[in-house]
């Protein structure tokens, strides 16, 4: 075999571990880093698509996009658990009675929620109350004040509710 031929093969074969190696990566961050990330983004407004001014989704993708490199899909909040592939990413889970949140997770409230829109948000302790009924997270845009760029980052306690999922990122 030729030299040419063999350094073709050798390279092929580098750039396919390369792409299994991107696609399986997970974020380049720690589970800590991530919580202390997550402190860094509070008292401040968010407007990561420029557009609407600091909605509840731009603080979630200021996150997503500090452990991947780039926002998540959804024309609403609401639409975030599905219109996005996780694979590699992070681990999606609806919301059970037996599930526990922790810091770190992104939380997805469904369209009960912002008018019809849903609503998202880090949490930032799963167990605010202490017995796992309300869990504490950095919100934007909860009472409104997005748009008017009002509100700032800042933390609020929810109740669990059935239909709420909860996205768990694949740390490094
Ligand atoms: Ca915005």
């Amino acid at each position: 075999m030729s030299k040419v031929i063999s350094r073709l093969i050798i390279m092929s074969l580098v750039t396919s571990i390369c792409i299994f190696l991107t696609h399986e990566t997970v974020s380049a961050a720690t589970e800590n880093e991530a919580i202390t990330h997550v402190d860094t983004l509070e008292g401040k407004g968010w407007d990561y698509d420029n557009a609407y001014g600091w909605q509840c989704f731009d603080l979630v993708n200021e996150q997503w996009d500090y452990l991947y490199n780039h926002g998540l899909k959804g024309a609403y909040a609401k639409q975030i658990p599905f219109a996005n592939d996780f694979t590699g990413e992070a681990t999606v889970y609806k919301n059970t009675p037996e599930f526990k949140a922790k810091a770190g997770d992104i939380v997805v409230f469904n369209d009960n929620y912002g008018n019809g829109a849903g609503h998202t948000a880090i949490v930032t302790n799963g167990n605010a109350d202490g017995n796992y009924y309300k869990f504490e997270s950095l919100d934007q845009n909860w009472y409104g004040g997005g748009a008017t760029r009002t509100e700032v980052a800042h933390k609020v306690v929810h109740n669990y509710d059935t239909e709420m999922w909860f996205i768990r990122p694949k740390y490094n």
